[in-house]
This record gives C-alpha cells, structure tokens and sequence, in this order.
C-alpha cells in the first residue's frame, strides 16, 4: 500500500522538535509498503501537500495520492498554566484538508493521541487509531489489505469502538533514519538538533506522569551499539547536537554507561542531552557520561520540599537533588532543573522551601510549571476523582489542572514571579514565544543545541 505518514507538531517551542517517532513507524512498514513521510515543520503549510493535486501528478509526488494517511498528534497543549496552548484546532483543519482532497483511509497515533484516543477520533473524525506504539500500523496495514476485521488488533480502534489501552510492543522496533532526506536540513539548519532513544518505558511511579501509559512501565533496552550507530549516522547527516528522549535516561545505570562506552568506541563526537532523575548516583558518573559526548543535564526536580517529593512518589529526597546537581556540575555540564509546583501536597511552606532551596543549586536554569494537569491513567487522576475535582465521566482533554487545596495556583504564581525577578535564568513555563524566538534567531546565527545555558548567570 502507499502510505503517508504526517508529522502535525509545528510548535516551535521551546525549539521544533524532530519527528522521531515517525521513523520507528516507517521502519515497521517499509519492508512491504511504500512509505513517505511529511513533516509540517519543512513544509510549507498545507499549501506542499496539496500542490500536486490538481497537476495530475501521482504517487510519490502527489502525497495524498495514498491510500493510507498516518497522522502524528504528538502534542495536545502546552501543559503551562501561565500561557496556554491549544494544538486541537490546527489538527483539525489539517485533516478537514486531506479529507477534501484525499480518499484515503486516515489513521491516527502518537503519545498526544494515545492520552486521550477515543476523543480525539471522535473529535478529529479519523478512521482508525493505534494507541501507543505505531509499529502495530503493520498490523492495522495487513488488515486493510486483506479486507479483514481491524477491531480486532489490539490497540487498534475506530469511532465506534474504544478499547483497552495493549501490552506495550515486543516484536522489537527499529528505526528508519534516512540521511539522504531533505528533511533533516531543516533541523540541520535550525539548531542542527536531531534526536534519539535509546530504551522505551518508564520503571518510576510519579503520581502525574503519563510517560508509563505511553511507553510501558517495563523498560526494553535497545542495544547500545546500536544507538551508538545511530548517533554516528545522526552525526553523518549533519546533526550538531542531539537529545536523548528517554522518558528519563539514568533508571539503568548500567545501560547508560554501556551506551556512554559504546558512543566513544564508535567516536561519536557531537554533544548530547537528557532527562535525569536527580536521584543517587554512582561515582563519577556525570564524568563518565561527559567523556562521552554528554553536555546538557535536564533534571526532573519537581521540588525540593521532601513531604512533597514523597507525596509526588519521587524516588529521592532534596539532598539528593543538591548532591547530583553538584556533581554534574564539577563535571563541568550545563544543566536545568524543572518544577512542577502545586501538585498534592503543595502549601505555601513547602513551595518557600523549594523556592529559597533553588538559591543552592549554582550554575543552572529553571524552568517552573505552576500547576500539575490532570490526565488519565494517572494517581493523580484518581486523587482528583476522589477529591470531588473532576468526575469519572468529565472530559480532561482541555486541559484541567489539579487544584491544589493549601494553596491556589495565582498564589503559586505570584511567589514564583517574585523570586524569579531580576533572575534570567529563573523560567516560568518553557519560556514562551520570546524565548523560543531568541533561541530560533540564535540558530539560525549557526549556534547549535537547547541554548538555555545562556542564560545561566
Ligand atoms: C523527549 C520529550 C521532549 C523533549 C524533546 C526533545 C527532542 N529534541 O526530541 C523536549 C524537552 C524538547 C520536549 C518538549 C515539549 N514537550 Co515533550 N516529551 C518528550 C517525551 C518524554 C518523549 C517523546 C519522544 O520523542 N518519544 C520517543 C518516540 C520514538 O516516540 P513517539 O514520538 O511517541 O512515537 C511512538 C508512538 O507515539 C507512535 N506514533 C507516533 N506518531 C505516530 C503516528 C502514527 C500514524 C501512528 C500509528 C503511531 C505513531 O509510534 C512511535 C513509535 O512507537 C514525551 C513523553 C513520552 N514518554 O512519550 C513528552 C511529551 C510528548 N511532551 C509533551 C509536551 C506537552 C511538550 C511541550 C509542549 C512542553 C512545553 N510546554 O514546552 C514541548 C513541545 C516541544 C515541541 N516543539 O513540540 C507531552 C505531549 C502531550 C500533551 N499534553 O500535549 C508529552 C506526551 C509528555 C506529557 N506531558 O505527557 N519534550
């Protein structure tokens, strides 16, 4: 079959962000199907992928000539309280588009869409959609080929028919990079940042996170050789930088040390990030990690109150966040730390002690998120239930957020802007539109990587 897969994600904040999901899809399609991928952060808006419509031009140039459409809804909003985004909208025109000048079937994915799947199919009128893992786009393939019963596949459904979310994927997953792709210019040219992974699956428990939902609460490793040549052909197309997307990278030490060696062995030689938990660490761990390659460390911090970390089931306490912090810095690495303010547990004593606690972290950036958002599959979304906040059958796809009782959310935001006056390097939410801009003009002046080491004072 011809498929076509679309990136939807153009937020350019806090920089535009790779597809890389759409590579794993591809890669467990190609062997039988002919396979194309759109990303509409090169395109330029709908404008590429109706043009050869009309021409009379046919698969691949015209690219809704398919037969079948995957779409990725990566993001649903901004998840900031203090500037929020909506992505709903601009999803749906994209595929009121294709449907006016497409015949073919509309199947949708994605860590957004695998959130909320019965919504957004019922919202975005698709025909199919796969929750979480798009490898399973091979069965769904298979199906519609053969004229069988779709339904049937787990983790496949229709408008009609809302399923149990499946075991993650083990038939194993690879990823199609294709160097030789246009594609890559664009992240080439803006940042020249591309992505990587290098396990799916999340082993913490924190009660917000949705990152367990999406990828699988088990960890499956992918072998560090094989990251590492992936790294060496990111490298090859002209990446300057790269982010590792683990849910969070250090839950395997051992395989993060594996994956460190096996970078050097190779002679990666670009830098690279990551999430960490700023939990304990072996010695000289960050030295370890720098010698190969890594210069960024973003830390899930969330706060540096030790009842509110417990009530967030985080697997440390504050001084382990001062004691890792510390380390990545003698290590010589940028690093930021993110807050989450305002989840259960949160009072005005404990988001003081986060915020004077935050004046012992040297070096760094901050960025704050004054409010947790609800989502399903979550602990949190079972406390709100049971705090009469939202009810079982309420929608939570427009964002609601967790209304903490101690403490409301302007008078989270009030103290957070008091103390982050006068500091450039204290960020409340992602940074918006002005940051994003200063870190696009500063790409396209030829600096590489996140950038938000600049604002470290
Ligand atoms: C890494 C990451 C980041 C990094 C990205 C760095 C980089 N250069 O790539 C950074 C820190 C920059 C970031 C920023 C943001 N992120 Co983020 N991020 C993630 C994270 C942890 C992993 C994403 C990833 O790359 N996964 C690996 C790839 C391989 O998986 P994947 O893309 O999901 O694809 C798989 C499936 O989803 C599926 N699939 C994907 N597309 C398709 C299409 C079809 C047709 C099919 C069938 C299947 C399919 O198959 C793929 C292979 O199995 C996810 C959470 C998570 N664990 O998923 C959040 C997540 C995607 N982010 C989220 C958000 C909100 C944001 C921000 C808006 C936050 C902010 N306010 O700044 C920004 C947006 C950035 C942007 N420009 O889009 C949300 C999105 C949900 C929502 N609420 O909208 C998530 C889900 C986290 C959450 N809160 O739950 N993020």
């Amino acid at each position: 079959m011809k498929v076509l897969l679309i990136s939807a994600n153009t937020l350019t904040e806090p920089y535009p962000v790779y597809p890389l999901g759409l590579d794993y899809v591809a890669a467990a399609i190609a062997d039988r199907h002919e396979v194309q991928i759109a990303d509409m952060n090169t395109l330029n808006g709908y404008g590429d992928l109706l043009a050869k419509r009309s021409s009379g031009i046919g698969w691949p140039k015209d690219l809704l000539a398919a037969d079948v459409i995957g779409i990725s809804i990566r993001n649903i909003d901004n998840t900031d309280t203090t500037d929020p985004k909506g992505f709903f909208n601009a999803q749906r025109e994209l595929i009121q588009k294709i449907r006016g000048h497409s015949s073919a079937w509309i199947v949708l994915g994605g860590s957004g869409f695998t959130l909320f799947p019965e919504e957004i199919m019922y919202a975005l009128d698709a025909d199919y959609g796969i929750v979480g893992e798009g490898e399973r786009l091979s069965l769904l393939l298979d199906a519609l080929d053969n004229q069988k019963e779709a339904t049937e596949i787990p983790g496949v459904i229709t408008g009609h028919h809302p399923k149990p979310v499946p075991l993650p994927w083990n038939k194993g997953f690879h990823r199609n990079f294709n160097k030789d792709h246009s594609r890559f210019e664009f992240y080439v040219k803006n940042g020249g940042m591309l992505n990587l992974q290098t396990k799916r699956g999340c082993s913490l428990n924190c009660i917000y996170c949705t990152y367990p939902h999406i990828e699988g609460s088990t960890q499956r490793l992918i072998d560090p050789a094989e990251v590492a040549d992936t790294a060496l052909q990111l490298q090859a197309a002209g990446a300057k930088y790269f982010f590792i997307t683990d849910s969070t990278f250090n839950t395997d030490y051992g395989h993060t040390l594996n994956v460190a060696q096996a970078f050097k062995d190779a002679g990666v030689s670009i830098p690279w990030g990551a999430f960490f938990t700023p939990s304990k660490m072996p010695d000289d761990y960050f030295r370890v990690l720098r010698d190969a390659g890594l210069t960024h460390v973003e830390f899930g911090t969330e706060s540096l109150s030790n009842p509110v970390l417990a009530s967030y089931r985080k697997p440390y306490q504050n001084h382990h966040v001062f004691a890792a912090h510390q380390s990545a810095i003698d290590a010589g690495l940028h690093v930021a730390h993110y807050f989450l303010m305002g989840g259960p547990g949160e009072n005005a004593d404990t988001l003081e002690e986060t915020l004077s606690g935050i004046h012992h972290l040297n070096k760094s950036v901050f960025f704050f998120f004054c409010g947790m958002r609800i989502y399903p599959y979550t602990k949190l979304y079972d406390i709100a239930v049971k705090e009469g906040q939202i009810t079982r059958s309420q929608s939570i796809l427009e964002p609601v957020f967790y209304h903490c009782p101690a403490i409301g959310t302007e008078q989270i935001i009030r103290m957070v802007k008091a103390r982050a006056e006068g500091y450039p390097n204290w960020i409340i939410g992602s940074g918006g539109g002005e940051t994003a801009g200063i870190v696009s003009r500063l790409h396209k002046r030829g600096h590489t990587g996140p950038l938000w080491e600049y604002l470290i004072r």
